[in-house]
């Protein structure tokens, strides 16, 4: 092939958010817009980098993701790339491209040192939905900010880009290598099962023999939801041809383009058909509930875990975790080496970390940061509130990993007790609760605000921060009963590895009886401005456990929307979408 270069122009807009670069496809597939965006990342990673470099191209599945696969290939042969690896049918999950990056051995011994992952996560697809494109750099995580900066300054002075335009389309629905040569020598593309090295990597962690025990328990009903994402690649291969588990267990796992018109969202908005099996819908389902259900996102990399009639919020999902890992899981036999989450995740996980005399870590918002405290042996299981659960296995959330982390926990619990009346997801939650108490947490989104009132409103809550007289003045007129704010502020994070300093990450009002409310802008849009409002009250007396959320958080919700006057800036008398 010949490497032709070609002109361009920077294109607005083209900053990395919380996750990548995701826009409405309508944007990507303009012309040059994907390539400009490829071309400033290798631009950004240097030459010395890319030369002779090993890449993973795949994603989600997602409407044009076929046509960018070989938009990567060919721009990739021609910054020099020596191979290019491709899972079947340009699948992998965001979990198994960490995977892949960190674990997979080519035939000829050569590794992978980065990804291209072709994503909009939990965002819907298809023609008129969103498309999304990430860099994972050679620890299998997510290009940190110094990258992403660097990324967006490229695209901001962008004036060419190289591609070989005369190299044949790859088929990507068959394994195999091809081989190609260009101007400088050979460039080969690898087409490889999406699932078998994430399945290997998961056998080496869980007790697959346990939890096939209690899958196959009569006693034990289960069911898994994909949303017709990626998740579905995995999902037959390891729930039902690993673990036993029946075929019609299994809910939307065949992967789609748009996800059936679907929103990929694991939560009790989204996953409307699991939730209603569980239990938990409007009306009561035909059948009894299945005693375990789960849900992942488009790219896999999250998870929603129900029992019967119950939801586990994530943040006590990790807590659980957690505070069982040793045990249940033996790649944590030997002891957590820390424990972390996401900023505006609840404290259970800071409870349990007390209790067990754990290192613990709060990183803002996004995975990115958990990897260099992964990287140095800081921490081995960390989470966020919105339904991202992981460990240092790889350095991605990691959806399917939930879900065979809380069945190892009910397969432990239930250890020779099968015959029995069986532990639920219910009792080992309420345990817990009994145990190290209660958050009681709820967020709420307000999706496609006006980003001007959106602004607004957070340089508003900025400036009231500052006084917390006026803060509490306020609080005290809206409810007496709520208790005084004793500190607020806007987090800023300061990593514990390399110093780097993350700011305006979410602005905090931390209560005296430990309650929290925080506000941020999400990084994951791709139109207009999604404000997220997370309200979290922590209970340890074991008579007021039991309450319903709501109730419980009634209160704390009526101050959070008149401090921050979200009617009056907003419009909004509801948010989108409750979690
Ligand atoms: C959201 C979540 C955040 C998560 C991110 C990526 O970001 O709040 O916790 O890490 O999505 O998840 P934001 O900036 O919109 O709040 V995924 O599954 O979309 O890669
Ligand atoms: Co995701």
């Amino acid at each position: 092939f010949n490497v032709s270069r070609v002109d361009t122009t920077p294109f607005d807009g083209q900053k990395p958010g919380t996750s990548g670069l995701r826009k409405k496809v309508k944007v990507f597939v303009q012309p040059h817009y994907l390539h400009n965006f490829v071309q400033s990342t290798f631009n950004a990673l240097t030459v010395e980098k890319v030369r002779g470099a090993t890449l993973v191209v795949s994603g989600d599945g997602r409407y044009f993701s076929k046509e960018a696969i070989q938009i990567i290939t060919k721009m990739s042969a021609a910054n020099g790339v020596r191979r290019v690896w491709i899972g079947q049918n340009g699948l992998l999950s965001t979990p198994a491209v960490s995977a892949v990056i960190r674990e997979r051995v080519g035939a000829d011994g050569s590794r992978a040192t980065g990804a291209f992952i072709l994503t909009a996560s939990h965002n819907p697809g298809g023609p008129h939905e969103d498309f999304g494109i990430k860099y994972n750099m050679e620890n299998g995580g997510p290009a940190p900010e110094g990258i992403t900066n660097k990324i967006y300054e490229y695209t901001t002075t962008i004036k060419e880009y190289l591609i070989a335009e005369d190299l044949p389309d790859v088929d990507i629905t068959t394994t195999g290598v091809t081989n190609f040569t260009g101007p400088e020598g050979p460039f080969d593309v690898e087409v490889f099962d999406s699932a078998s090295d994430y399945i290997k990597l998961m056998k080496s962690i869980f007790d697959f023999e346990s939890i096939r025990k209690l899958l196959s328990s009569p006693k034990f009903t289960f069911c898994y939801d994909a949303l017709h994402g990626v998740a579905g690649a995995y999902a037959k291969s390891i729930f039902v041809d690993e673990l036993g588990a029946q075929e019609s267990s299994l809910l939307n796992c065949t992967p789609k383009e748009d996800f059936g018109g679907g929103h990929p969202d694991p939560n009790l908005t989204y996953a409307k058909e699991l939730v209603a099996r569980l239990g938990l819908g409007k009306s009561e389902p035909q059948d009894e509930p299945p005693e375990f259900g789960a849900a992942a996102d488009g790219d896999a990399d999250r998870n929603m875990i129900l029992g019967k009639r119950f939801f586990v919020t994530p943040s006590d999902s990790v807590a659980i975790i957690a505070a069982n890992a040793v045990e249940a899981i033996p790649y944590f036999s030997a002891g957590l080496k820390g424990v972390a989450r996401s900023m505006p995740t609840s404290a259970a996980l800071d409870v349990v970390a007390k209790h067990l005399n754990l290192k613990f870590f709060e990183v803002p918002t996004g995975w990115k940061f958990f990897g260099n405290l992964m990287d140095a042996g800081l921490c081995s299981v960390c989470g966020e509130e919105s339904f991202g659960t992981g460990s240092d296995h790889i350095r991605e959330k990691d959806g399917i990993w939930a879900v065979l982390a809380w069945l190892s926990i009910l397969a432990y619990k239930n250890k020779d007790k099968l015959e029995d009346k069986l532990v639920t997801v219910e009792d080992i939650v309420r345990q817990h609760w009994a145990t190290y108490g209660r958050h009681y947490y709820t967020r709420y989104d307000y999706e496609n605000v006006d980003a001007g009132a959106a602004k607004e409103l957070m340089a508003y809550l900025v400036k009231l921060q500052s006084s917390l007289s006026e803060v509490n003045q306020i609080v005290k007129g809206v409810r007496s009963d709520v208790s005084n704010v004793v500190h607020a502020d806007e987090f800023e994070y300061k990593d514990p590895v390399d110093s780097s300093i993350s700011s305006h990450q979410g602005i905090r009002y931390l209560f005296e009886d430990g309650s929290r409310l925080i506000f941020r802008l999400s990084g994951t849009g791709s139109e207009g401005a999604t404000i997220r409002l997370y309200i979290e009250q922590y209970e340890k007396d074991p008579s007021k456990i039991g309450r319903l959320s709501n109730e419980a958080l009634g209160p704390l919700v009526e101050v959070a929307l008149k401090l921050s006057k979200m009617e009056e800036f907003t419009g909004r008398s509801a948010p989108t979408v409750i979690t």
